[in-house]
């Protein structure tokens, strides 16, 4: 496995400087912030990313994500040429030596939570996503938190509109037809495509999901069976579905060559539909982490690795769950679960 750190760029308050300090710390998991959805990645600019990220001692692992734009996913004839721009972008990040992307396909919004600033019993400040709190908000007209702000209120409605009624396996032939449409770049770049689950994995808004559960990436894995097509195991969102068993399910997919990213991070399931995010110990969260860590290890999990969302701690303030701290004692973890996990593998 490969130890990895999110970083937002040279905006990001989070620097490289720190990252690299953190012990185990090998690469940088980033994108290119202001190109348009749908637009191709110019490869003057990711060369630049590239070299920046290597002058401060660390390598660009992974991106993420390449956003998949919302036409594809509805469908709309525009697919065409939008997703030879995402083929041509994977063919310049092949250039650069990039070997995995992660994204996702989940209409309209990508991560939500009902507040970012949920106090924990130890004073700490986590994400977190309740019921009751969902229902006093519409998108139609409220401002969301926890998700990209790309739109304006009257494109969100728009786009809101243009998925009435749109199924699941709608949205999931949509997903297939995408794939299969840039499979040839990924096969002549060698990189790996990694879909994020559904996050959280149930439906928001009436919206599809089709990323929630271990039968849907059965489901995707027989429709694409290609070895590029693969997964960001996601702990902290495929987890808050108590009927997938995190341990089996990595063994199962770390097995089968799907794996390419994890995001390891803990939640605390407080009921149905509601959570928070805590600390990366299993004995702070409902997930067993070191369970989720050996069977990967177990199964030859060689991909890449980062410690997903941390809470505020130590009066930090920044992106609400990608502040410094946190994430860089969920890596001093991590790194101590494998160790733990190679020791007892005999490797
Ligand atoms: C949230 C992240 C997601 C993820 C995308 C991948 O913190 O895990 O935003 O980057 O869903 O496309």
């Amino acid at each position: 496995m490969k130890m990895t750190f999110r970083w937002y760029g040279e905006e990001d308050p989070v620097t490289l400087e720190q990252i690299r300090q953190i012990p185990g710390m090998k690469g940088v998991v980033s994108a290119i912030y202001d190109v348009p959805v749908g637009q191709v990645w110019p490869l003057e600019r990711l060369r630049q990313v590239k070299q920046y990220c290597e002058s401060k001692g660390l390598q660009w692992e992974v991106v993420e994500s390449v956003p998949v734009h919302e036409s594809i996913k509805l469908g709309k004839p525009e697919r065409m040429q939008l997703t030879k721009n995402y083929a041509q972008t994977i063919r310049n990040l092949g250039e650069i030596g990039i070997r995995c992307i992660c994204y996702n396909f989940m209409p309209v919004f990508d991560w939500l939570r009902t507040n970012l600033h949920s106090r924990l019993s130890d004073g700490s400040e986590a994400l977190s996503y309740c019921p009751e709190e969902l229902k006093t908000m519409d998108p139609r007209t409220a401002h969301l938190p926890g998700w990209d702000e790309s739109y304006t209120q009257t494109e969100l409605n728009g786009l809101l509109r243009e998925y009435e009624g749109m199924t699941d396996a709608v949205l999931f032939n949509h997903l297939v037809w995408f794939l299969e449409q840039i499979l040839p770049a990924c096969r002549d770049t060698g990189i790996v495509m990694a879909i994020h689950p559904d996050d959280p994995p149930w439906r928001i808004f009436g919206l599809p999901r089709i990323i929630s559960s271990e039968q849907n990436l059965d489901a995707l894995f027989s429709a694409v069976p290609d070895c590029h097509n693969g997964l960001t195991f996601c702990t902290g969102s495929l987890g808050l579905r108590t009927e997938n068993n995190l341990v089996s399910m990595a063994e199962k997919y770390a097995a089968a060559g799907r794996i390419f990213f994890a995001h390891l991070r803990n939640i605390q399931r407080e009921g149905p539909y509601r959570f928070a995010e805590s600390a990366h110990l299993s004995s702070c969260g409902s997930l067993d982490m070191y369970g989720i860590v050996r069977a990967l290890t177990r199964a030859g999990f060689d991909g890449y690795v980062r410690p997903d969302h941390g809470r505020m701690i130590w009066g930090e303030k920044g992106k609400p769950g990608y502040g410094l701290y946190d994430r860089a004692l969920g890596a001093a973890y991590l790194n101590g679960l494998f160790e733990g996990a190679r020791k007892e593998k005999g490797i």
